[in-house]
């Protein structure tokens, strides 16, 4: 249901400070939540963005564990990180705090404290995993094993990441510890239940009746756990990091951090506005955005709801979940175990001054419906053949036409003087609205679709007006056809705020707007003549091939890092008795000559010295070895097996090699010299 509203709270999804952020959390969060949050704030609304660091939960504790030092270190780390990077890269938040901030402790205890008092929780003694070797219950992603669902051998205690389920740790098969790789032992603990299945009709009602216009993934997802029926969850845990559970005789306990971080979102809004948080949470005109990725959507629009109910007090439920699916890179899912990832941090760093040439590529890719995949090259392309040779290009030419032509001062349009305006007025106003329509929506790959379809306007209106000619004969109508080209600059310059700040700044200095607003789109009389431009600037600049490339080897390196990290030696075979395994007769001998064996660009041709006679032996190594390099080496084979032709060679034995993880071969050498054809025992 869209409702009439007075303002709007967009909140963003807290990441973990657990690691930097990388292109999959910008292209499905704060990229669009930007956007918006932007757009709003051109339309002259009351908006307010809020975001922060997720620094409680298990994700971080692990990171400690692994790297030796303590939690506080850790998300002290990535706070600052993620904060500075966001920043730069121009997301507008309005205040970007943490969970392990006072005043989220203190509502966050507050919040939890009033439920337990009103009678909302259930208490429970249940058996858990406990690890005996570390002491510790596991909660979460203490513990992996084998997903019930889909059989993947690595699932999580609270999710499978191969098909998406969300888990609870004694659901998994073979558990096993991830601090210690013990088998856990189950024990007796006490936690607190929400019983969500109190609040299933409420939430069914509110869902399903009255947000049909909510995104079909969102809506989907919503339905599907509704349909299978709520339980109660816990909203406690037994770590020692984490917010303690405010109840006498909790000691050891502290909130879920599933608990404390959507909390996260009204302490934020608290810190930014001490006096006035409350109209932005509690008054029935304001509408809340929660812009989030799909693994997060049954948190807030199932437990989190569930959680402001039954609070009470006014507070009031999300208006939309603009949920995106996920972005992989290169085809293959980002990982931050697998390092497999574009991180924010390191792209401001290798692409200075950049920072709008990702907004645009993140948003034309937005996994908005579906998963999409982020790409070097497309990256590259999209910088050169849209941003450089649209955009660019168009702004160029305006400017550096109207120096060359009228020394830089905004030429007028003589009263009987047309110059293909009127033609032109109904598409801008076709882009300009279909641009709003798409914001309103979230549908924001087709909104900078929409914003470029300005610049192509542009682009086209001086292909067919011919400014470069026509000033050879007729000044006035060059003037006039200039003027509406820097109009269409102007509308430029403020449909492209939300989606490239930076870029937009620039040309707003350049054609020297003060006071922009969305109400001024679709207006050729933004710039009056007379005005004086600042000089031109670039706007974009070409990417070049070797930049790419760099790129492209750096993920190679990382893929052939990770396969040597996944690889585990081969199970032991089964057991061979002793006298077979003796009657294989393994020897030594001297490589005499060694030459490829002709179209076979796996084979070598040795010829050894093997002390009785000289003996051929083909061998699978071409790849791996230079023939001149193996002669006078020693090398060992299996001297008694029967002869095999290889491409018309009698191979007299094989040589024995060893194979490493990435498939190569190394040759086995005798450590000192030895006389061919000796024996090894
Ligand atoms: N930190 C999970 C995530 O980063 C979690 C989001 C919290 S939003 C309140 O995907
Ligand atoms: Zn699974």
């Amino acid at each position: 249901m869209q409702k009439e509203y007075k303002r709007t709270l967009i909140t963003t999804a807290l990441p973990y400070a657990n690691g930097p952020v990388h292109i999959g959390h910008l292209a499905g969060v704060y990229v669009p939540a930007d956007i918006y949050a932007r757009y709003l704030r051109l339309r002259g609304d009351d908006v307010v963005m809020v975001g922060g660091s997720d620094e409680h939960g298990v994700p971080i504790t692990i990171k400690a564990r692994r790297e030796g030092v303590t939690p506080q270190d850790i998300v002290d780390r990535y706070h600052k990180i993620i904060k500075d990077s966001f920043e730069e890269l121009g997301i507008s938040f309005d205040v970007y705090s943490r969970t392990t901030s006072a005043t989220h402790s203190a509502t966050a205890s507050e919040f939890f404290r009033r439920l337990y008092d009103n009678g909302q929780f259930v208490e429970q003694t249940s058996k858990q995993l406990y690890d005996p070797e570390a002491g510790q219950f596991l909660a979460d992603r203490y513990v992996t094993g084998k997903c019930p669902h889909c059989g993947n051998e690595r699932a999580y205690g609270d999710q499978c990441e191969a098909c998406g389920t969300s888990l609870s740790p004694d659901e998994l098969i073979d558990p096993k510890s991830a601090i210690t790789g013990a088998v856990p032992e189950l024990r007796d603990t006490h936690h607190w239940y929400l019983p969500l299945d109190r609040w299933e009709g409420k939430l069914r009602e509110w869902i399903l009746e009255g947000h049909k216009e909510w995104k079909t993934n969102v809506y989907g997802q919503c339905k599907s756990w509704l349909d299978l029926g709520l339980k109660p969850r816990a909203v406690s845990r037994d770590l020692d990091w984490g917010i303690p559970v405010p109840v006498e005789g909790a000691e050891g306990k502290v909130l879920y951090v599933w608990f404390d971080a959507p909390i996260g979102y009204i302490s934020n809004t608290k810190e930014l506005l001490p006096d006035s948080w409350e109209k932005y949470w509690k008054d029935s005109e304001t509408r809340i955005i929660n812009f989030i990725g799909k693994d997060n959507i049954v948190f807030h629009c199932i437990v989190f709801p569930a959680m402001l109910m039954a609070y009470g007090d006014g507070f009031q439920l999300p208006d939309n979940v603009p949920a995106n699916e996920f972005l992989n890179l290169e085809g293959d899912k980002i990982s931050t175990s697998r390092n497999w990832a574009v991180w924010l941090h390191e792209y401001l760093r290798d692409f200075p001054g950049k920072q709008d040439v990702l907004r645009y590529v993140l948003t034309a890719n937005a996994p908005e419906t579906k998963d999409n995949d982020f790409t070097w090259r497309d990256f590259q392309a999209r910088n050169n053949s849209e941003l450089v040779a649209i955009l660019g290009n168009f702004v160029n030419r305006a400017m550096v036409l109207t120096h060359k032509y009228f020394d830089g001062i905004v030429p007028s349009i003589p009263a009987d003087v047309d110059a293909g305006r009127a033609a032109l007025a109904p598409e801008l106003s076709k882009a300009v609205a279909d641009l709003t329509a798409a914001l309103d929506t979230f549908h924001f790959r087709d909104a900078l679709k929409s914003m470029m379809e300005i610049a192509r306007i542009g682009n086209r209106y001086l292909q067919d007006m011919e400014p470069w000619k026509v000033a050879k004969t007729d000044m006035p109508l060059t003037g006039a056809i200039l003027n509406v080209a820097l109009q269409l600059c102007a509308n430029i310059a403020i449909a492209a705020e939300p989606f490239m700040p930076f870029m937009s700044e620039r040309l707003r200095r350049m054609l020297g707007m003060e006071n922009v607003g969305w109400n001024m789109l679709g207006s050729l009389d933004m710039i009056p003549a007379g005005r004086h431009l600042a000089a031109p600037e670039l706007l974009f600049e070409k990417i070049e091939d070797a930049t790419i490339q760099a790129q492209v080897d750096r993920l190679a390196e990382i893929k052939e890092q990770n396969k040597l990290n996944a690889w585990t030696p081969a199970p032991q075979a089964a057991d061979v008795d002793f006298d077979t395994f003796m009657k294989a007769d393994l020897r030594v001998g001297t490589v005499l000559e060694c030459v490829k064996v002709p179209k076979a660009d796996k084979l070598l041709q040795f010829l050894i010295d093997d002390g009785m006679k000289k003996r051929t032996i083909v061998s699978g190594i071409a790849r791996y070895y230079n023939p001149e390099d193996l002669v006078g080496k020693q090398v060992c084979f299996i001297a008694n097996l029967p002869p095999r032709k290889l491409r018309g060679i009698v191979s007299e034995g094989m040589i024995l090699s060893a194979e490493q993880p990435d498939g190569s071969l190394v040759v086995i050498s005798p450590s000192a010299p030895v006389v061919p054809g000796v024996q090894i025992k």
